[in-house]
């Protein structure tokens, strides 16, 4: 990190998404995602005053819907390499609302926590009434340019609040100051374009990634359980060439027995299947059946992205229920 004296040198990776997108009216008519490039984006906030030194990289411009491995190894590359250079400092990444938390899990768990890492996005184009994308922006780069944002992996900014990216979830698919939420941790600290308030110290020392960034990707489905879910849905996903599932139960991540009892045998005979719950702030611990099962629990983390982290443990060779669990226990 650069001294006192000099201004914090930050990367600034964009990917796309809304804060890129524009309206083309303010009803909204043609919105359409990543259509501001980064270097004009960054032209528009030059004028604001920021106390960062900015460049920016264009890694992709699209939807976050159709963010996937591509991306994620294109940005994993990038500040891999960031992390590695004296000149740079932190870095700011843009990108959609609709999969950030995807997003920034799997980079939280690929990268080391030596730098800020800031993800940000926002909930209107920018040329919509009440846009709120220059606003995240420039609290996200007060968070990447504070020192005191090393060691806490990668962060989510987005409404004044930021984000652990092990608990950041979008909420809402509108609404601008609570479309993210964290769970089960709140907010990390408040942010404003003049002021940045920590709650609590560093959490993360490694200074090394704690998983390998995955070659490949495991094929691991979401199962999505509902009152009478049926075998047939399941039997579908169960294709031979899937390495994990995760549940999307209803309560503490349950399914209908016959469901669960087709899933039973798969586990039992080596497939890695985690509970997780379709309810919102959905905590899912171990049952005593579990261990018999071969299931492992889910515990905080929602489907998608305890998906996110069956695929990285698959890939790093982390196979044994034992192992996945106590990897979803450790935050
Ligand atoms: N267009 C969606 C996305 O890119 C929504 C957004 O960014 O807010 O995620």
């Amino acid at each position: 990190m650069s001294n006192a004296k000099t201004l914090p040198r930050l990367l600034v990776l964009g990917t796309g998404g809304t804060i890129a997108g524009i309206a083309g009216d303010a009803l909204r008519h043609e919105y359409r995602p990543g259509q501001i490039g980064i270097d004009e984006w960054l032209e528009d906030a030059a004028h604001l005053g920021m106390q960062a030194e900015l460049t920016g990289k264009q890694i992709a411009n699209l939807g976050s819907e159709d963010i996937g491995p591509d991306v994620w190894r294109a940005l994993h590359s990038a500040i891999s390499d960031a992390m590695a250079d004296d000149a740079v400092d932190g870095v700011v990444i843009t990108h959609g609302t609709d999969t950030a938390e995807e997003t920034a899990f799997l980079l939280d768990l690929t990268l080391p926590a030596t730098k800020p890492v800031v993800m940000v996005g926002a909930m209107r184009p920018a040329d919509a009434v009440g846009s709120d994308g220059m606003r995240n922006f420039v609290n996200a780069v007060r968070v990447a340019g504070d020192p005191e944002a090393s060691g806490r992996g990668v962060l989510v900014v987005m409404g004044d609040r930021v984000l652990a990216a092990r608990d950041a979830r979008k909420v809402r698919t509108r609404g601008t100051d609570d479309a993210f939420r964290g769970f089960p941790r709140g907010s990390v600290a408040v942010v404003t374009p003049a002021a940045l308030d920590w709650f609590g110290k560093p959490w993360r020392d490694n200074t090394s990634a704690r998983y390998a960034f995955p070659a490949e990707f495991p094929r691991v489905p979401v199962l999505y359980a509902t009152g009478g879910l049926e075998t047939w849905t399941a039997e579908r996903l169960l294709g031979d060439d899937i390495r994990g599932l995760v549940v999307a139960g209803v309560g503490e991540g349950n399914l209908p027995d016959p469901v669960r009892q087709l899933l039973v045998e798969r586990a039992q005979a080596g497939l890695a299947v985690v509970r997780a719950s379709r309810v919102d702030e959905g905590l899912v611990d171990r049952e005593p059946e579990d261990d018999a099962n071969r299931f492992i629990a889910a515990r905080a983390l929602n489907p998608q992205k305890a998906r996110i982290l069956l695929m990285v443990l698959l890939a790093n060779g982390k196979g044994a229920p034992d192992a996945i669990q106590s990897a979803f226990d450790s935050p």
